[in-house]
């Protein structure tokens, strides 16, 4: 038997995905955390019935988070996952050899626990990876408390402003992680669906702008998400980081193995319409 597993974002859209199976559901003192399997897009992770990520598309999200941020960066030693737990972020954040130590705060270890057991191909190792360091605490108090300047890269793979991940949105989480970033350090976000919702991610660009010397939104597609467009905004504590100047060595050796990300793709994806250029400026 299948059934429709619908996304409602608001009382005029929605999202509906045939499910085959349902492979794993537990209430954790988080979330719900629902796995399933799909027609369209093979197994699918929601999260308090929202749609996270699925093996058929996930590379769209991911590789768009990671990679502009990671070879723009200066430095990429030592990063910082907040969020995450489905381990797909930091699959791809290992993939540049220049990374040392990677620390990742998930506040949910469900979420973890389940994504390796009914989604391997999402983390691809990298839970293994020894320069990968897990923690299951809450990202908002450890940004608080650790060391200024302590890392180069922080990437927020966080779920939708709601429920565990409301406080990744605020201004002191992200002064947070401006204080822990490197002199030239970069950060960057899953900045929600530049149409679908367009108040969270004209919101969340200006707050970025507003904390951080410099701050652009990145566009592509996620399919899951409604299929109205995603955005990703990357930020730096250097005004003068070019966002447009991958460097070529790590951009060779990434973009080989990613399905959708390149130089092209780089550089497409900063490209700005003018609605939403006259939204930010405003
Ligand atoms: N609307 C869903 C936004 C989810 C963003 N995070 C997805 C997690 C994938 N690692």
């Amino acid at each position: 038997m299948s059934l429709w597993y619908t996304e409602t974002y608001n009382d005029r859209t929605r999202t509906a995905v045939k499910v085959t199976k349902t492979l794993f559901s537990a209430e954790t003192p988080f979330q719900t955390v629902e796995i399933f399997d799909t027609e369209q897009y093979g197994r699918t992770l929601a999260l308090d019935g929202l749609f996270q990520t699925s093996e058929g598309e996930e590379h769209l999200y991911h590789e768009m988070l990671v990679h502009p941020a990671m070879t723009i960066a200066p430095a990429i030693k030592r990063v910082l996952i907040v969020g995450g737990g489905d381990g797909g972020t930091a699959r791809e954040i290992l993939r540049h050899p220049g990374v040392e130590q990677v620390v990742m705060v998930e506040i949910d270890g469900v979420v973890v626990e389940a994504c390796r057991e009914h989604m391997p191909k999402l983390n691809n190792g990298a839970f293994e990876d020894p320069r990968l360091e897990l923690r299951i605490e809450d990202a908002v108090k450890y940004v608080a408390e650790a060391e200024a300047e302590s890392f180069d890269v922080v990437i927020l793979d966080g779920s939708d402003p709601v429920g565990p991940s409301e406080g990744l949105f605020g201004k002191s989480f992200h002064e947070g992680v401006r204080r822990l970033l490197t002199p030239q350090g970069v950060f960057a976000v899953q900045s929600e669906s530049p149409i679908l919702f367009r108040d969270i991610f004209v919101e969340l660009v200006k707050l970025m702008r507003a904390v951080f010397p410099k701050a652009a939104p990145c566009f592509g597609n996620v399919p899951l998400y409604g299929g109205a467009g995603w955005s990703w905004t990357v930020a730096s504590k250097d005004a003068a980081l070019d966002f447009r100047a991958p460097k070529a060595e790590r951009l060779a050796h990434v973009e080989a193995g990613c399905k959708h990300y390149n130089g092209d793709i780089h550089q497409a994806a900063f490209a700005m319409p003018n609605e939403i250029k006259a939204l930010l400026d405003a």
